[in-house]
């Protein structure tokens, strides 16, 4: 007899529980196996639960697809951000020299980075697909720091679970679970396919998380902290999204 993997046990015995006894067993089973999304009690539920412990399991390893070079986009879409603050502005005046990014929370070195010290870090390129949630996508090479190698440098806590990230425009912030924190193509990025990172796209530096949709590559990041749990950010659900019907967990 061939052995059963745990995982195949576990993907099966989830699937099946879900059709047998309905989706509310699964959701406990999931939790057991820390499957459960912080997002899960609001109004998603259940359902929300199987489909982010279905792609956990399934995906944890997987790679968003890479795309040659001459598929990048001639015509990429910026889409619109909100006017800039005045923190930004006066940023963008001095050429963001003093663009800083700070790690805090369950490290052992909470560190302040200046976009010189991420770039004196390895350097990573990728071609890849912004794909937003109201339909349009394009592709483009991002180039910059893998977020693990800054992760690494500041000393993540085993108990950690969850990384934060946030704009300096303060609407907007995201967080991913340590399997797309860790993943090699969640990328801390300074330069967009020959160039520097143009603002419209999120310059001087963008979170990009190319196995999830759009809204969780946040623009103009400044700040990020890693913790065991999203209680006590924003309205507890890892994201703004859920308060639009948007989906903490955005795998694709
Ligand atoms: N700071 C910030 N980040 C943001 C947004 C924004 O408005 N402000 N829009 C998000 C959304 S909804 C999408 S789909 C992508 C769009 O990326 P693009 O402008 O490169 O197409 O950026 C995301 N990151
Ligand atoms: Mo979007």
């Amino acid at each position: 007899m061939k052995p059963i993997s745990r995982r195949k046990l576990i993907t099966s015995g989830l699937a099946a529980t879900a059709g047998v006894a309905g989706l509310s067993v699964a959701a406990r089973m999931a939790k057991s196996y820390g499957l459960v999304p912080p997002d899960s009690g609001g109004i998603y539920g259940p359902g929300e639960t199987l489909t982010y412990a279905a792609q956990r399991l399934l995906t944890r390893h997987s790679l968003a697809r890479e795309f040659p070079r001459s598929m990048i986009s001639s015509a990429p879409f910026a889409n619109v951000v909100s006017p800039m603050n005045d923190a930004f502005k006066q940023h963008q005046a001095a050429g963001f020299a003093d663009w800083r990014l700070t790690v805090s929370g369950m490290v052992a070195h909470p560190t302040s980075f200046s976009l010189a010290d991420l770039k004196s870090l390895p350097i990573h390129s990728q071609t890849t697909e912004v794909a937003c949630e109201e339909g349009w996508s394009y592709i483009a090479e991002w180039i910059g720091t893998p977020l693990y190698e800054v992760l690494n440098a500041v000393g993540v806590s085993p108990h950690a679970r969850y990384v934060a990230y946030f704009s300096i425009d303060k609407d907007w912030w995201e967080s991913i679970d340590m399997a797309d924190a860790l993943h090699p193509q969640t990328i801390l990025t300074m330069g967009m396919n020959d160039g520097d990172l143009p603002v419209p796209f999120g310059g001087p530096l963008r979170l990009r998380v190319p196995r999830q949709l759009g809204y969780k590559s946040v623009k103009y990041i400044t700040h990020i902290t890693v913790a065991d749990s999203l209680k006590n950010l924003g309205a507890s659900q890892g994201s703004p999204e859920p308060d639009f019907a948007y989906s903490w967990f955005a795998g694709m």
